[in-house]
């Protein structure tokens, strides 16, 4: 359909609002952006760059009358879809895209599609690693960081895509279609967006529902509902697991990860000198195996990313020791699971720091299971009494007023060969911009401890 003078509004102002725009004002639309936020707390290049592509700009907050006088109309994946205006529109047949499928629809080149409640940001960049190491171009972006779209609107031509996809951006598909799925594990997150688990669960499936004979998904036999999934209309499906079993296309066995792939010889790969730790790890490293050897890629370029990947920013990332005490930071932890598979990382005592944002859901998971590793947790932002009371009589805690006095009190009751874990548990948009700066507040605050504080 041609954009030529039709009127679309695009909902808020972050990186996709601003790059689907681009996109749509190239094609010739009158575009309008509606942000619930004042101009004043905008990023000033944002409201710049909006500006200069000539779209019209409403801030503030989000007018009917506009929504209802569009042709089409775009949402950001931090849109809550329940959002009043939005509903009436798509009553009144508005039809409404998502950026990933908008951007989707544009590209022409095998696209891998990287989902799951952990590990999406790490796979992404593993199997974007393998694919570049093997001379190929290579768009790595998505929900880790850059929309889709921009790779439609930028310069740069490549082989492959590979997204991370969030749940929020699946909610929006209709026709997106990769060339190789991956779920990699569901667990209870985002129920502040979600009516019941049951709905978040079902929006990661979506991934899969318009893939069939040729398309490939990658699967985690270890989670309880990917272990049960039946994927009929001819996809080819993968599956992976810790164990050998009859199904298995990936297991590990000592130090080595077995691969079978339909139509291919076995594959044996070392995993001695695979940096990153803990048996989810190891899952996001089948996978993205799985996906890597898919697309061709040769063993040995896969053997060797293997060797020479290493962890990302602000994920179970080593910060420093001090006094026989380790500090790692796991900023990316933002919901229960994410945070006890970064505790089961270490097989020495933990004393964990957790808290921020509250997504709904409950932490007595996490309390129960980690009672045995933590020896204590300091617990901080929105959700510390929350925390608190999922903790009590099973965990010993305390409360911080910002990260310098969590990080401090951690360090006072730490012993020597403890590890100090930054593990939330929660998101960040309580005290910080994003997990990022939570992740580098920590570091900074372990940097002055170091320094004598
Ligand atoms: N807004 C409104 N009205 C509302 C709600 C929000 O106008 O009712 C506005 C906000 O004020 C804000 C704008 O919408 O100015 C932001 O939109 P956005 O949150 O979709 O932000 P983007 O910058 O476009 O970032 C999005 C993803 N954000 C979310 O899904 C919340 C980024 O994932 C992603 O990297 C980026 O697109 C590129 O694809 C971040 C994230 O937190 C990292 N993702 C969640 C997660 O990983 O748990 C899903």
């Amino acid at each position: 359909m041609s954009l030529l003078k039709k009127k679309v509004l695009v909902i808020g102002l972050g990186k996709s609002g601003l790059s689907v725009s681009r996109w749509l004002t190239g094609e010739g639309a009158e575009v309008t952006v509606s942000e619930m936020k004042e101009q004043s707390v905008i990023d000033n290049h944002l409201v710049n760059e909006i500006l200069e592509l000539g779209v019209k700009l409403e801030t503030g907050g989000h007018k009917q009358a506009t929504f209802l006088n569009s042709d089409m109309i775009v949402v950001s994946p931090g849109i809550p879809l329940d959002l009043e205006p939005l509903a009436t529109s798509r009553r009144k047949g508005i039809p409404v895209l998502g950026e990933m499928e908008l951007a989707g629809r544009l590209i022409d080149i095998p696209l891998v599609a990287i989902t799951g409640t952990n590990g999406k940001s790490t796979t992404t960049s593993l199997l974007g690693a393998m694919i570049k190491n093997a001379g190929f171009r290579v768009f790595v972006g998505g929900n880790i960081g850059t929309p889709l779209m921009d790779y439609v609107t930028g310069e740069q031509s490549a082989e492959f895509a590979v997204v991370e996809v969030s749940s929020f951006q699946l909610d929006t598909i209709e026709k997106f279609c990769p060339t190789v799925s991956l779920l990699l594990n569901i667990s209870p997150d985002h129920l502040d967006r979600y009516p019941n688990y049951e709905a978040y669960v079902q929006s990661k499936l979506k991934i899969f529902q318009n893939q069939g004979p040729g398309q490939y998904a990658v699967l985690n036999d270890e989670d309880e509902v990917l272990s049960q999934l039946d994927l009929s209309r001819g996809i080819s499906v993968l599956r992976y697991g810790m164990r050998k079993k009859k199904n298995r296309h990936a297991f590990i066995e000592g130090k080595k990860m077995i691969v079978f792939l339909p139509g291919m010889e076995q594959q044996e790969f070392d995993i001695e000198r695979y940096r990153l730790p803990g048996k989810h790890n190891l899952e996001n490293l089948m996978a993205g195996v799985l996906a890597g050897l898919v697309l061709k890629i040769e063993p040995t370029i896969i053997q060797n990313t293997i060797e020479h990947f290493t962890s990302l920013s602000h994920r179970l990332e080593l910060v420093r020791r001090i006094s026989g005490v380790t500090f790692y930071n796991d900023s990316k932890a933002t919901n229960v699971n994410a945070a006890l598979s970064s505790i089961n990382s270490f097989d020495r005592p933990v004393i964990l720091i957790a808290g921020g944002r509250h997504k709904g859901g409950d932490y007595s998971p996490l309390a129960d299971a980690a009672r045995d590793r933590v020896r204590k947790a300091v617990l901080l932002g929105e959700s510390k009494n929350i925390l608190a009371k999922a903790f009590e009589g099973l965990i010993p805690f305390t409360l911080a007023g910002n990260m310098t006095d969590a990080v401090s009190q951690a360090f006072s009751s730490a012993e020597k060969n403890d590890v100090v874990l930054l593990a939330p548990a929660c998101s960040s948009f309580d005290m910080f911009s994003d997990y990022g700066q939570r992740g580098t507040v920590f570091r900074e605050a372990v940097e002055r401890l170091r320094d004598g504080g």
